[in-house]
């Protein structure tokens, strides 16, 4: 039996019931765990009393962090969490910053206290930290003072949340000033490898965000499996990446993958295409983890880009066109690793790499977990169907006090709201999210088929396909498109972008109508948000 260190137990009694959890297999060597652990003494301690505190761990604009640096910084601030404001293992703290080492070190004295992080995306607005302050029931956040306006406003609506406690601000007042009042190790909450660690809210497309609960455990089972089996990721390497640590993607990518091998991580609070190439060869990082978008921008036109350390670059987040995987090549030499991943999974468990790779395929599903595609009743398809998403492994979907654990957790399996067709050979290939299929004239569509076809063309930047509602036909194919610039978006492109895609994909899968735009509209996440197309479509008529 493993003991939980929680004395307030919040989000411990607010799991699913036992029956509602998925399956979670630990069938592989590298996600054996004690049953007592804290993943911070694993991400952190164990680098510094092994001898390696000198290894640099975080890169900056404000310089560098060794290991050691690090670790005192976090225990500087667990140490104000629990000794100053008066937590106590369990509680919930909300995290609001740009990625710096600052929200890094607040991460890792959050979750080394026994407390549990709630990470909020830079872009939500007072509405949305609402929703997520009362979900969790969050008492005290740690905001870095250029994100504090928003937090502010939604304080006012949110009698729980008791203290706000500032950093980074110029006053030189705030977190930096009680961290200063403490000089002595932190010895870490007694944690059970179940106890929860993370809240991590979904980006939510429609209705209320859903609040992922994630334990200790599983923010090293994480680290154990993707990186070091697909990326190969090492000591020697030195991860660069664009999504936020709010995003798990980005946790992983910039925080606790780098650190669970002794490597570095650099984190950048601004970036466009351009400054975050420069940002590569400053910091010779070996690394990159971003969106389809930001490789399709940063290949640009440039045929060649010099990055001598730069060995590997992962994409999730959203489906990889061919066209990217092939700019970004192009570009850099560099094959795509491609992997798909979900807030509810923490973090990617399908993916391919090097020789394995597939272009138009996600990848196989990586060791320690397992996949299949489903029939509409819960029955496995055999290869070379098309079906809904099925995974396990040893993380999973647990909501915090959600009835929508049922939809995502069926007979122990996750299902990722996905359609992918699974081949002969064990490779996944992405078809659409199920509710971005468009039924046309009795025809299934896949949008993302036609947006690649599109993307092929020279002159679109970006597009997005949805079905929209047409009085002749019921629902139409309709793309939103975004130009390269020096093109003009007139009726002869109109026709030529159509004509394009006629060549290449079944023709009845053609846009019957497109419409230019300047961008699309995206979540915090990256992705293109299509329901808000289609609601736009729908509210024409
Ligand atoms: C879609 C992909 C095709 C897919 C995420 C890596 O994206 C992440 O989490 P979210 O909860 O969204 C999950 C959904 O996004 N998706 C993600 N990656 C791909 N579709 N190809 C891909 N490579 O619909 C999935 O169900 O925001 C990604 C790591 C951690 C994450 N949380």
């Amino acid at each position: 039996m493993s003991v939980s260190a929680h004395r307030d137990t919040f989000v411990r009694d607010r799991m699913p019931p036992r029956d509602q959890w998925p399956d979670l297999i630990f069938t592989i060597p590298a996600v054996q765990y004690p049953e007592q652990l804290n993943c911070v003494t694993e991400l952190l301690d164990t680098w510094v009393s092994q001898g390696r505190g000198d290894a640099p761990a975080i890169f900056s604009a404000d310089g560098m962090l060794t290991y050691r640096q690090l670790q005192e910084r976090v225990d500087q601030v667990a140490h104000v969490l629990t000794d100053d404001l008066g937590l106590i293992p369990g509680n919930r703290v909300l995290l609001r910053s740009p990625n710096n080492p600052m929200l890094a070190i607040c991460w890792l004295a959050v979750v080394k206290a026994g407390l549990i992080a709630v990470p909020t995306m830079p872009l939500l607005r007072e509405k949305e930290l609402v929703e997520v302050i009362e979900k969790a029931q969050v008492g005290t956040a740690l905001c870095d003072k250029a994100f504090a306006d928003e937090l502010q406003t939604a304080q006012k609506r949110c009698p729980v949340l008791k203290q706000i406690v500032y950093c980074n601000d110029a006053a030189g007042a705030g977190l930096e000033e009680r961290m200063s009042g403490w000089h002595e190790p932190y010895d870490a909450a007694a944690t059970a490898a179940d106890d929860p660690a993370l809240v991590a809210f979904t980006s939510g497309s429609t209705g209320k965000p859903k609040a992922t609960i994630h334990a200790h455990r599983d923010i090293l089972a994480i680290c154990d499996c993707f990186p070091k089996s697909i990326v190969q990721l090492s000591a020697n390497d030195i991860c660069m990446g664009t999504p936020p640590l709010a995003f798990t993607f980005g946790l992983g990518a910039s925080l606790t993958f780098p650190l669970r091998v002794g490597g570095a991580t650099v984190l950048l609070e601004k970036f466009t295409p351009e400054s975050f190439l420069q940002a590569i060869k400053e910091y010779r990082v070996t690394v990159t983890w971003s969106s389809p978008l930001f490789y399709r921008q940063m290949a640009g036109s440039a045929k060649k880009l010099e990055l001598p350390t730069l060995q590997k670059s992962v994409s999730a987040g959203e489906a990889l066109p061919v066209s990217t995987r092939t700019l970004w090549r192009e570009a850099t030499g560099i094959e795509i690793i491609d992997g798909i991943g979900a807030t509810e999974m923490l973090h990617i468990f399908i993916a391919s790499a090097g020789e394995e790779v597939r272009p138009g395929a996600t990848g196989k599903v990586i060791p320690g977990y397992e996949a299949c595609i489903l029939d509409g009743n819960g029955q496995a398809l055999p290869a070379g169907s098309i079906g809904r998403l099925a995974v396990k492994g040893p993380t999973g979907c647990r909501y915090l006090d959600d009835e929508r654990q049922r939809i995502y957790v069926q007979d122990g399996w996750n299902l990722t709201g996905d359609v992918y067709l699974l081949d002969a050979d064990g490779y996944f290939w992405f078809q659409a999210r199920a509710d971005d299929i468009i039924v046309t004239a009795g025809y299934n569509v896949a949008g993302p088929e036609v947006e690649e076809a599109l993307l092929m063309h020279p002159a679109v930047a970006e597009c997005a396909v949805v079905g929209a509602p047409d009085e002749v036909r019921g629902t139409i194919v309709k793309a939103f498109v975004v130009l390269r610039s020096g093109h003009a978006g007139d009726d002869a492109m109109k026709r030529m972008l159509q004509d394009f895609v006629k060549q290449r994909i079944a023709p009845y899968k053609y846009p019957r109508a497109i419409e230019f735009c300047d961008a699309l509209p995206r979540a915090g996440t990256g992705k293109v948000q299509r329901y808000r197309l289609r609601q736009r479509e729908q509210g024409k008529v």
